[in-house]
């Protein structure tokens, strides 16, 4: 009996091993990408020249004198990302002006003819050693569009180009990530010269020879690019991907500066290759630190609502701390990045899928090396798969009691592809079987939100597959709920209204500059406030008896007076200057640039003006460059400022201009030198002026 026994132990055994494993499935993943995936949440550094000349693109006419950090620590830097459980760093070590933070053999547009350290710096060199000390990655953004180069555009840029590639590729130790950008706005000062060139983005830059030599000199790295050949962009500069989330993309018909651009925010069903959405966006509205952003740094709720919408939708989080002017990074965005990281702790402190019992509706060849058990198992090599004709199919979760829980997490098994395009999750309470979410594709890690509830059971249902299912990890989880903060709003006239979405709680705020708390005046009724005031507020909930964050919200003068002057619709023109920044006017013109004329009804002290641009998610009508006029009788205008919205068609934030000095006036014309791919109208979300 026993010997019968034994013998199928050997035989089950023997069956199981030799069940092969499903067939990889269309577009895979390279061995640098899998390790790429694994980084998941990492850190931009926006520091440069603009850092200097508080701009986000220079024109490459800067002087490298006026680059002059007071007090540069890479270590802290370093230290700050280490401890904000990030994995790694990319440095802007060229941005579009062509300055170089290291001492380039190529150019003497670099930091060897700064002040700092006497010339005797490198910036890479520091934060290299820094990344060592710390245990992170490291990677460079090399600007392919250099403003301030002579012969940018011509054949001698590109030796000079990878030149600078091979430098910073060879003499920085391993790099993981190289950053290369799609813009090219075409003006710049090229080396004195002062005019437009236009490249062929697709050409122009030898994008096989750049591979070549990344492959050569840093054989492990990624590329990144509009269309990888690595790593992708996700669309936005926002953080976040479409839930919908291929790693894939019909490569060959994506390049740097891409038209079709949203088209990346999911990426391609049908791709030919795998090329992974990376989310990039900035702490603070800017990618460069700017003194006027010090309280704007991006909430908490709005940090965590990007982590689940990047590294929760199948995609990386590269988030930018910019470096200030003392060459550290400010300690406003160390506080939030903390708070980032904090909250990630807690929400994912406690698996809840440890001693939990699974079962699978099919499992491959009934073998135990595919069973539903591989799914909890934290070995991200091991993987529930099914016989490769089963494309639907379930695992159910069974908790030893009910257990409450608000997180879902789920990975794929993506060495062998990305296979999964549908999904649902549903939960069993009091013996009745509910779905709560419904949802398309996977990939390396999804991340499902909801409501907290309560259940015994969970089941993963796999509805649509493009080949048999391979799935590596479930994770769920009970995450605390963070106390909003409220939402400051003012309308045209100037009143004020405060509003949250909380439930059982009290909002409490000031006028005057000082943090509110529970002793300051409760919000209950609108208010008016018509001159330039600071107005900050907190949510108290008394359920739970916790504070929000703060929310601040700056005002200037009030617009009651206001009216635009443009000959056209008044319905449409007051959008312009409703304080909604959801409601579009669109600026036509028959002749010449579509120009926004606003009388302001009164006289008043003009320091600068504010431009919004369309919030929407794809934008249309981006003024790109202006001209700025003031008058006094609508007769005789002065211009004041003539320039570019530097990079607003990629971050599509409000423009704030500051003027050299204050201009007295009563009209004001905003004329669009220049829109987003040539388009004859002109968007504009809102318009302000401002007088302090
Ligand atoms: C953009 C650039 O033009 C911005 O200045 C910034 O560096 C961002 C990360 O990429 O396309």
């Amino acid at each position: 009996m026993n010997n019968i026994l034994g013998l199928m132990v050997v035989w089950l055994l023997c069956s199981c091993n030799n069940i092969q494993p499903p067939k990889p499935f269309g577009p895979l993943p390279s061995k640098n990408q899998l390790e790429w995936h694994k980084m998941e949440h990492y850190a931009f550094i926006h520091f440069n020249m603009n850092t200097f000349t508080n701009m986000e693109w220079g024109f490459g006419n800067e002087s490298p004198r006026q680059f002059n950090p007071t007090n540069l620590d890479a270590s802290q830097w370093a230290k700050t990302i280490k401890d904000a459980g990030m994995k790694g760093v990319i440095i802007t070590a060229k941005h579009h002006d062509g300055f170089c933070l290291w001492p380039s053999k190529y150019t003497e547009h670099s930091v060897k003819n700064s002040p700092w350290k006497n010339g005797k710096g490198d910036v890479l060199k520091d934060l290299s050693e820094a990344c060592k000390e710390y245990g992170l990655k490291m990677g460079v953004y090399l600007s392919p569009w250099d403003r301030n180069h002579a012969d940018y555009g011509k054949p001698e840029y590109i030796e000079y180009f990878q030149n600078q590639l091979r430098e910073l590729l060879t003499n920085y130790g391993d790099i993981f990530e190289v950053w290369f950008d799609g813009a090219n706005g075409g003006t710049g000062y090229y080396g004195g010269t002062n005019e437009t060139r236009k490249i062929d983005n697709k050409t122009y830059y030898q994008w096989d020879k750049v591979a070549e030599i990344v492959e050569e000199l840093q054989p492990n790295a990624v590329i990144f690019g509009d269309g990888g050949p690595g790593v992708r962009w996700v669309g936005n500069e926002e953080g976040w991907a479409n839930e919908t989330n291929w790693s894939l993309i019909r490569k060959d018909e994506v390049f740097p500066g891409y038209d079709k651009y949203t088209e990346l925010r999911s990426g391609h069903e049908n791709g030919t290759h795998w090329v992974p959405a990376e989310c990039d966006v900035s702490i603070r509205p800017g990618w460069y630190y700017h003194p006027a952003e010090d309280n704007k740094v991006k909430s908490l709720s709005h940090l965590v609502k990007i982590y689940y919408e990047s590294v929760g939708r199948n995609a990386s989080l590269l988030l930018n701390l910019p470096v200030d002017h003392r060459g550290l990074i400010h300690e406003k965005d160390i506080e939030q990045v903390m708070a980032l990281k904090q909250q990630l702790d807690k929400d994912f402190a406690n698996n809840l899928t440890k001693n939990v019992s699974i079962v699978a509706s099919q499992v491959r060849g009934n073998s135990t090396i595919y069973d539903a058990s591989n799914l909890v198992d934290e070995d991200e090599n091991t993987y529930w798969a099914t016989n490769d004709n089963v494309t639907d199919a379930n695992v159910t979760i069974e908790f030893p009691e009910p257990r409450e829980f608000n997180r879902f997490l789920v990975q794929e098994y993506i060495p062998l592809g990305q296979r999964i395009k549908k999904f649902s999750i549903e939960v069993e309470i009091n013996g009745q079987w509910k779905t709560i979410d419904t949802q398309s594709t996977i990939g390396y890690k999804r991340i499902l939100k909801f409501k907290p509830i309560v259940a015994s059971k969970l089941r993963f249902h796999v509805l649509e597959s493009k080949a048999c299912i391979a799935i590596s990890n479930i994770e769920i989880y009970n995450a605390p709920i963070i106390v909003e903060p409220p939402v400051i709003v003012r309308n045209k006239e100037g009143l004020v209204s405060i509003s949250n979405t909380e439930e059982e709680s009290t909002i409490f705020y000031s006028t005057n500059g000082i943090d509110p708390n529970i002793e300051s005046s409760v919000f209950k009724e609108n208010f008016f406030v018509k001159t330039p005031t600071t107005i900050k507020a907190i949510t108290y909930d008394y359920k739970t008896n916790r504070l929000s964050e703060i929310i601040e919200k700056r005002f200037d003068i009030s617009k009651g007076l206001w009216t635009v002057l443009n000959d056209q619709n008044m319905k449409e023109s007051i959008k312009a200057i409703d304080n909604d920044s959801n409601t579009n006017c669109n600026i036509m013109s028959t002749t010449g640039s579509p120009e926004l004329i606003v009388d302001l009804g009164k006289q008043e002290l003009i320091t600068g003006f504010t431009y919004t641009p369309d919030q929407g998610r794809f934008v249309k009508g981006v003024i790109t460059d202006y001209s700025f006029f003031i008058s006094s009788d609508k007769v005789k205008w002065r211009l004041i400022k003539t320039d570019e919205f530097s990079n607003i068609i990629n971050n599509p934030i409000k423009q704030m201009i500051k003027f050299n000095s204050s201009v007295n006036g009563q009209f004001v014309k905003l004329v669009a030198n220049s829109i987003m791919n040539n388009e004859a109208n002109a968007v504009v979300a809102e318009f302000g002026v401002l007088t302090q």
